[in-house]
């Protein structure tokens, strides 16, 4: 209850789960983190990135948004993928309003329609972005995309923005706090903007190094083990095992004399120490675990169910 110039006001509470899905490399996890204004998930130019539901938390005037990054679409064929797939849909089936990110630079965007459109039908407020438009040169493409998205009955709404500048966010955003339900708010105002833990936000902090140092197949092959993890008030302590597939695997990880490894423990020191601004030692051990994206054990190992 708000009083205002001796009337009282009613100031009705919201708040949803907005699910954030798309193709992989869409810009989902880039909007996340534009929406909550800090880092919670990592980003990547290579595809299949996310592979677990990360969630930010943010207020806008009497909406509390809770933000699900989800691992894009992608096949079914391996026991990893399975889950990656299994993550998105458990995130999509438990969310309030449903946000699809398509990249507006692709020709192929159809297809990530028909991705959502084969999903289980929710009756819940469902709106397209289109991303990436700092990228189009010919804007009017967007309108010839945005008419044919009109022609989809189950799309609400249709946005037109950048993730990575900020463009278009603001009407975006005021629509998701508008059509979240009626509800008290989830997290107490003090929340922090993720609940993620820290040893799932270092291992991801690390793998999102692996995704810049490392190419092909490489980082599909690898997940991060924590071994060891000592927080204090000015330092974190943390000891990584990067798990790969094959001795030829872990050469490559290493690099001649160490150099790769060492260069990707420096570099992902530093965005530690930007994101939690404490002191950071890192540990980062190599172990070779044969077919472990077939194996259950290892998918639990790695977090990802
Ligand atoms: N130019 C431009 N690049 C963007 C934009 N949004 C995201 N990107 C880039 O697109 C690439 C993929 O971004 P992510 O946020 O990792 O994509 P994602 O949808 O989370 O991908 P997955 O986790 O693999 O499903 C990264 O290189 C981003 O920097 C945008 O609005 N404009
Ligand atoms: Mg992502």
């Amino acid at each position: 209850m708000k009083k205002t110039s001796g009337n009282i006001e009613t100031m009705t509470k919201k708040c949803g789960f907005v699910s954030i899905i798309g193709n992989t490399n869409a810009g989902k996890s880039t909007l996340l983190n534009y929406l909550i204004g800090e880092k919670v998930s990592i980003v990547s130019p290579k595809i299949q990135t996310t592979r677990q539901e990360i969630r930010g938390i943010v207020e806008y005037g009497q909406s509390q948004l809770i933000f699900v990054d989800t691992p894009g679409f992608c096949p079914s064929k391996t026991a990893l993928e399975r889950v990656l797939l299994s993550n998105f849909r458990r995130a999509y089936k438990n969310s309030d309003v449903t946000l699809v990110l398509i990249d507006c630079t692709k020709k192929n965007w159809e297809k990530d329609i028909d991705f959502v459109s084969h999903e289980k039908k929710l009756n819940r407020p469902f709106a397209v972005a289109l991303n990436k438009v700092d990228l189009l040169k010919d804007k009017k493409k967007l309108l010839t995309i945005a008419d044919k998205l009109r022609t989809y009955h189950f799309i609400d709404e249709i946005f037109f923005i950048s993730a990575i500048k900020g463009t278009g966010i603001e009407p975006l955003r005021q629509y998701l706090a508008d059509v979240v339900p009626e509800s008290p708010w989830l997290y107490f105002e003090d929340h922090d903007k993720t609940d993620q833990s820290l040893s799932s936000r270092l291992s991801e902090i690390t793998r999102e190094t692996i995704f810049e140092y490392l190419d092909q197949e490489l980082p599909y092959s690898i997940y991060i083990r924590t071994d060891k993890l000592t927080v204090t008030d000015k330092r974190i302590k943390v000891m990584h095992s990067i798990v790969v597939m094959r001795d030829t695997q872990k050469a490559i990880v290493l690099g001649h004399k160490g150099s790769t490894i060492r260069a990707i423990r420096l570099a992902t020191i530093s965005k530690m120490r930007k994101i939690f601004n404490k002191n950071i030692e890192l540990k980062l051990f190599v172990i070779v675990r044969d077919k472990w994206t077939e194996r259950k054990e290892h998918l639990i190992d790695a977090g990802l169910i």
